[in-house]
């Protein structure tokens, strides 16, 4: 009799059981990396961001424009390195998985928040890039935050009179903010003042896609920070995604593009180049040339930082 009354309670259990679908399996993201020390700035801001059912974008927008707002590091935002003519020539670039979407500035004098002034270009415009005073003017109508920027061609008079470039204003770092988040797409941005000392006018790898960022929703994401013109050359976020396309995991495209490039360039390993990815599975890697590269990881809700060493020459 026992053992009627356990078949009987146990065959709606087993029938329900069979009936309910297969569990999801549990999603990868959100997981969110950013380069350097600051980049923990920009994870932070990005995950609470998230937490309070932002989209990735306004995550992304959220992230970055923190540490423009604080120029961390002197190398983000107005307050970044200035170029050989002592002013500040800001770039930045957003990238969207869905809809394989891009918005960049190059070259924008006085605007705060970079980062704002490119999405509103993949989001308002026909276009993916402006530069200096079109973007200028852009960011101004789009009600952008702004600094006084008025005696800006008196500096640019001084320094060709000067014909000398700054010692204090040598170095490089950028921002660069990927997020993978909890439906499974990819997103990233990035923002700098780009190489200090640089000539005006120059524009690095940051706001350009496919060199110092790249976005794709089938794959992943990558970015780089470092001497631009050693990863522009190369198209170095772009060969990553594509790494990863082909099986590698991140870390392992992230090293291989690193190799690739030294074994190309006649400057070999010293290229001053460091490059992030992670992949659709929720998994991130990072390489760099030489020097040790420190990047935030942003996950279950905390961030923490990571420091690689330099990818062994081979
Ligand atoms: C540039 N890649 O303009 C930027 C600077 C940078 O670490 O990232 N430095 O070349």
């Amino acid at each position: 009799m026992r053992t009627f009354v356990r078949c009987v309670l146990l065959v709606p259990a087993l029938f329900a059981a069979c009936a309910a679908p297969p569990p999801a399996p549990a999603a990868p993201g959100p997981l969110l990396i950013a380069t350097w020390p600051f980049g923990r700035i920009a994870t932070d801001a990005a995950m609470a961001a998230l937490q309070q059912g932002a989209g990735r974008l306004d995550a992304i927008e959220a992230g970055i424009s923190e540490v423009e707002r604080l120029s961390c590091d002197g190398s983000v935002g107005l307050g970044g390195r200035p170029n050989a003519a002592g002013y500040a020539q800001l770039d930045a670039c957003i990238m969207d998985g869905p809809g394989h979407r891009a918005g960049c500035v190059a070259g924008l004098e006085g605007i705060v928040h970079p980062i704002r002034a490119a999405r509103h270009v993949m989001e308002g415009t026909r276009h993916v890039m402006l530069v200096g005073e079109g973007a200028r003017w852009f960011a101004l109508e789009h009600q952008l935050e702004s600094a006084n920027v008025d005696d800006l061609p008196a500096k640019k008079q001084a320094w060709v009179a000067r014909e000398r470039r700054p010692a204090d204003t040598a170095g490089h770092d950028t921002v660069t903010l990927l997020l993978l988040d909890r439906d499974g797409h990819v997103a990233g941005g990035c923002s700098t003042s780009g190489a200090g000392g640089k000539l005006p006018g120059r524009v690095g790898d940051s706001p350009i896609p496919g060199a110092g960022l790249y976005v794709d929703d089938e794959v992943g994401a990558a970015g780089a920070t470092g001497l631009g013109e050693n990863v522009m050359r190369y198209c170095g976020s772009y060969q990553i995604v594509e790494f990863m396309r082909q099986g590698m995991s991140p870390q392992q495209a992230c090293e291989e593009q690193v190799h690739r490039i030294a074994r190309k360039d006649p400057r070999g390993y010293q290229l001053d180049i460091c490059f992030l990815a992670l992949d659709k599975h929720g998994r991130f890697g990072a390489a760099a040339s030489n020097g040790r590269f420190p990047f935030a990881v942003g996950r279950d809700g905390r961030s923490e930082l990571i420091t690689i060493e330099p990818v062994t020459p081979r």
